[in-house]
């Protein structure tokens, strides 16, 4: 391997192939800590014509790679075998803005911006990049679009797949496809970018996209309820579309039980509503004239004041100032960290159609609780588009391996619920290494099949990211 290691050297200069464990440790494990591996190489491409000079010598040492944006999967989708087999290779250093474009309102963004500047760079020209997920300060584009991420505000705009005009791929073999188009109608064969969307870097490796946008944002109007159930939240959820669907951002779930994991855990947070079994942040946006500020802060109080009445709401904050809006959302944005700290958990990133939320809490809770006495249930998410993390934390004081010895019998029991309901496992963190193996139960036969065809088509040798997705014994066939 030391001839691929120079070569790499040589295409890509010294400083873009890291080897020493102490520069690769940071690229060989998880957000997670599920999986930790050790890499070859980690190398780091400044261009596209990099990456595809690394990958086609990659493809002819016939060695794997593993593609890395901001290392936040929460289902091991970018880590490398512990073997010393594999490449990672980061888009971190691919940061360039490479047009925005006020008229068609799209920006073209190379792979390792993270999403948090793309966002600052669309409202920097007065626009907004419609799409938002909590580990947004890390997460970079290139990753995003790889793991068609959904976010906060998936009931209005769409997940990741839905904001993608154009896309630039390197290929398995090295081959660049240049398809950074602009189109907003483009029926031209195969809408094939939304083949590399969603396919966790498995069918070949995006370095730019051309994303649409949102005229900017002039006003938002954002309020906190606590709310006595589920039922209720979907009350709220029809009340605000039948007002003004077009204003309605996001419309965020907590559990009375994962907002306490957020307020012990993290410093500075704070409820700003009684206590309650469930809670609810609705956030509201305009495009319009300074007037139209004053109008949404007051269709979102009439709705609440209605809600409140109608007992729907049990209590309701509206954010007074920016630094109260981020203060709340700060409490929603705080989850996952918040659950990392509180010790072992279980991750359940599932979604049901809406209407049956209610009964999916409800089953869902009680299973668990037969399961494992004493569990800490802390759902959270996006319940406006039926996406809920059913997330499971140790008991209290327990031993956290003991609970993590009952992960596949919790697991199976959440899952149980969600087929009964028509759901789906995995709603929009993906596949990845860790559920691989519900593929086939979920996905088997037919489908499964044209997804594998579709792989060898693309990546015949299956160099790329080669163990997520496929359960093992489907990737040997
Ligand atoms: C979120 O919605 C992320 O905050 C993380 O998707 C979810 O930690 C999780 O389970
Ligand atoms: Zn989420």
């Amino acid at each position: 391997m030391t001839s691929l290691l120079d070569d790499l050297r040589v295409a890509l200069g010294d400083s873009a192939v890291l080897t020493d464990p102490g520069e690769t440790a940071g690229y060989s494990s998880d957000w997670r800590r599920l999986y930790s591996g050790r890499p070859l190489a980690v190398i780091r491409p400044r261009d596209t014509a990099g990456v595809a000079a690394a990958v086609k010598l990659c493809a002819e040492a016939g060695v794997s790679i593993i593609p890395q944006g901001g290392n936040t999967s929460m289902v091991g989708g970018a880590v490398p075998s512990d073997d010393g087999s594999e490449i990672v290779l980061s888009l971190e250093r691919m940061r360039a803005l490479r047009e925005i474009d006020t008229v068609d309102l799209t920006m073209t963004v190379e792979a390792g911006v993270t999403l948090a500047a793309a966002q600052a760079m669309a409202v920097e020209a007065g626009m907004l990049l419609p799409l938002s997920i909590s580990s947004e300060g890390s997460a970079q584009i290139g990753g995003v679009l790889a793991t068609n991420a959904g976010g906060n505000n998936t009931l209005r705009f769409g997940n990741a797949r839905d904001l993608v005009l154009g896309l630039e791929v390197v290929l398995a073999d090295g081959q660049i496809w240049q398809g950074l188009r602009h189109l907003h109608k483009d029926n031209t064969g195969y809408a094939l970018r939304q083949i590399f969307v969603g396919s966790e870097g498995t069918l070949g490796i995006i370095t730019a996209a051309v994303l649409r946008l949102q005229p900017g944002v002039t006003a938002r109007a954002t309020a906190f309820c606590a709310l006595p159930s589920v039922e209720q939240a979907l009350a709220l959820l029809a009340r605000l579309r039948a007002r003004d669907a077009g204003a309605l951002h996001a419309f965020e779930y907590m559990s009375g039980g994962s907002v306490d994991l957020v307020l012990a855990e993290i410093e500075g947070t704070a409820c700003p509503v009684d206590p309650a079994p469930h809670f609810i942040l609705v956030d509201c946006a305009t495009s319009g004239p300074q007037a139209a500020a004053a109008s949404l802060a007051d269709m979102l109080e009439g709705v609440l004041g209605e809600a409140l009445e109608a007992g729907e709401l049990t209590d309701a904050a509206l954010a007074q100032n920016d630094a109260q809006r981020l203060a709340f959302w700060k409490i929603r944005e705080e989850h996952a960290e918040a659950q990392k700290r509180a010790g072992a958990s279980i991750k359940n990133d599932i979604s049901v159609p809406l209407a049956a939320l209610p009964d999916l809490m409800q089953a869902a809770t009680a299973a668990c609780q037969a399961l494992v006495p004493g569990i800490r249930i802390a759902p959270f998410g996006h319940l406006g588009d039926g996406n809920i993390h059913f997330n499971l934390v140790q008991p209290e004081g327990a031993d956290g391996a003991g609970f993590l010895a009952q992960s596949d019998a919790l697991m199976d029991a959440v899952a149980d619920v969600v087929q009964r309901l028509s759901g789906s496992f995995s709603a929009e963190h993906g596949v990845g290494r860790l559920k691989t193996g519900m593929m086939k139960s979920w996905r088997g036969g037919v489908e499964l099949g044209l997804m594998q065809r579709i792989k060898a088509a693309l990546d015949p040798a299956s160099l790329l990211n080669p163990r997520v997705i496929f359960p093992a014994e489907q990737a040997e066939d």
